[in-house]
């Protein structure tokens, strides 16, 4: 029989350079940051690293938009630096997954810088011009050529005014998109991809990587999208989410630079808005496109009209969500598993219950629940420690240009600032940007100088230094669901069946193979429950892993979480 890839067994754990470990300090995290800080990972029990980007970078959107694709900004250290990472990982065992931005460049990459220079230069078409639309002038209100609203508020559309055209950018107008229409374009991402991969590093996490192929029609036009409530824009994104070419693109991709290394690798496409069906299409290792994906639904459960208009997470949404994703990646395809990353808020503040009472076993409960599902968990810097969102209070305490541009374009649509303030506090990619807690000392050993953004104050309790050796803390937590994953093919490999889809503050699920059997059980509330009643089952069966002492059998605690093995 086959085996199944390695990654069906792995974890990986991402690093996000700027807020890791800071070596020179200059406030900024940085490689030797990371270098010091391997043992950690090793620790942990991990088996890859995703790093965030460090491509040279006027750090517009902190990295993701790169002005060098094959180089380190020097502000995180050196291409040597890189190489010395690639050994030290593979050293331990480990393996290293960088962070592919290719659906835009910074304005300040070279492509770009020439695309612009004037109409006719060769790489004009690598970027999206466009003039003003129909019968406008350029900069006049609305001429922009589509009514698309971009990712960091604002139109989709920057003037130049020297050519009179328009440049397409759905995030940033520092984040031009490439025109993936163009095969010269293609051309170089896929050189640029192989040359990475001959320097050694183990794959790629794409970012936006179902935005690449925009609808253009039959007429060569980019199309208004349906008008925004509140807004004079429109969402444009019928016309660039998974467009007709994606497949293609990424099957070509394939050829070009992972056909006969695909094996050792990994790919995971970052996907907002990508359904299972699509996801299943992508993730089919027979159509030889990406390993896995990473979807949005379950982090999108909590958004109203937009991620700044909070509704508070239904579990019964929640078991909707996660178990048509299972049922939907069963037999064909893959899933990849997370809470956290650099854009979303702490899981323990957002999902869980972070005061102080609750904060650690809420942190290890969300922990087990996403941990034994079928699928690859990615495990974001922090979240191991039981990091927490940050007590912004002020505008000055924020860094993030998403969160920044949406203040100033909500404040100034008329929004109640506090009301804005507090969306801010809650959603802001900020509150999983503040530098790793290694320990309890000022700056929270992330630096000897000023840190880019401020320490969590409560640092002083919530470090790795003190939980490194507490058996009970949520790191030794995450190290044993880690472990389990490695040891326990059930875990890795056994079938999902959800239970109790209608309970709303108890998540129970199993999962099954060749016989063997796990019952997963999780209390998303502080209200205490029978068990026997919950699951008949349960109370007999062996413990495997349990987040809180094993002393109250009958008894489901407030966020506890068992693992238990059925006869
Ligand atoms: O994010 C893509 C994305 O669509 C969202 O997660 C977005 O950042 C935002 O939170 C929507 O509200 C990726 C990167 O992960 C992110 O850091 C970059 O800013 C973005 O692409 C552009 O490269």
């Amino acid at each position: 029989v086959e085996q199944p890839p390695w990654w069906t067994r792995a974890v990986v754990y991402q690093v996000y350079p700027r807020s890791f470990m800071d070596s020179d300090g200059d406030g900024i995290g940085d490689l030797g940051g990371v270098l010091l800080h391997l043992d950690h990972l090793a620790d942990l029990g991990v088996d890859v690293l995703w790093l965030s980007p460090v491509y040279p970078s006027p750090q517009a959107d902190n990295g993701y938009d790169i002005s060098d694709y094959q180089d380190i900004d020097p502000l995180f250290g050196s291409l040597e630096q890189l190489d010395e990472l690639i050994a030290a990982l593979h050293a331990r065992g480990m393996k290293l997954v960088m962070d592919l931005v290719v659906n835009h460049t910074s304005d300040q990459h070279p492509w770009f810088l020439e695309s612009r220079s004037s109409t006719d230069d060769p790489k004009r078409d690598w970027y999206w011009w466009r003039p003003p639309r129909e019968g406008m002038a350029p900069g006049d209100p609305g001429a922009e050529p589509t009514n698309w609203q971009s990712f960091f508020s604002g139109p989709t559309w920057e003037l130049d005014e020297a050519s009179g055209e328009y440049y397409l950018h759905l995030f940033d107008r520092r984040q031009p998109d490439l025109n993936w229409e163009n095969p010269e374009v293609r051309q170089a991402v896929h050189a640029m991809m192989r040359w990475w991969l001959d320097r050694g590093v183990d794959g790629f996490r794409m970012d936006v990587i179902n935005m690449i192929s925009k609808d253009v029609g039959p007429d060569g036009h980019l199309h208004d999208g349906p008008p925004l409530a509140g807004s004079a824009l429109g969402d444009g994104s019928a016309s660039y989410l998974c467009g007709p070419r994606i497949h293609e693109f990424l099957q070509e991709m394939h050829r070009e630079v992972f056909a006969g290394r695909d094996g050792a690798l990994l790919t995971v496409g970052e996907m907002p808005g990508v359904t299972v069906e699509q996801a299943r299409l992508f993730t089919d290792p027979a159509r030889g496109e990406v390993d896995m994906v990473f979807q949005f639904e379950h982090v999108g459960l909590d958004h109203g009209t937009s991620k700044w208009d909070i509704h508070p997470l239904r579990m019964r949404d929640l078991k909707a969500s996660f178990g048509r994703w299972q049922a939907g990646l069963a037999d064909v395809g893959w899933n990849s598993l997370y809470w956290d990353n650099h854009d979303q808020p702490r899981a323990v503040s957002r999902f869980g219950d972070d005061s102080p009472r609750y904060r650690r076993d809420s942190a290890t409960c969300l922990a087990t629940l996403l941990h034994l599902h079928r699928g690859t968990p990615y495990v974001y810097q922090g979240e191991e420690l039981g990091m927490a969102n940050y007590p912004f209070t002020s505008l000055e305490e924020f860094a993030d240009v998403e969160s920044l541009n949406h203040h100033v374009h909500a404040v100034s649509a008329g929004h109640d600032p506090a009301e804005v303030m507090t969306a801010l506090r809650c959603m802001s990619r900020d509150n999983a940007r503040t530098p790793v807690q290694w320990d309890g000392s000022p700056n929270a050993g992330f630096t000897t100088g000023t840190p880019w953004l401020a320490v969590h104050p409560d640092h002083v309790e919530w470090n790795a230094a003190a939980q490194r050796d507490d058996e009970h803390s949520v790191l030794a937590h995450y190290r044993r669901l880690i472990a389990l994953r490695h040891t326990d093919d059930v875990v890795a490999l056994g079938d999902f069946t959800m239970l109790l889809p209608d309970h709303d503050e108890v998540y129970a699920f199993t999962r099954s193979l060749d016989g063997a059997e796990l019952l997963v059980v999780c209390n998303l509330s502080r209200t205490p429950y029978r068990l026997a009643e919950l699951l008949p089952e349960a109370p007999a069966a062996e413990l495997v892993l349990g987040n809180l002492p094993d002393d109250e059998p009958a008894e489901l605690r407030p966020w506890e979480a068992r693992v238990l093995r059925l006869p």
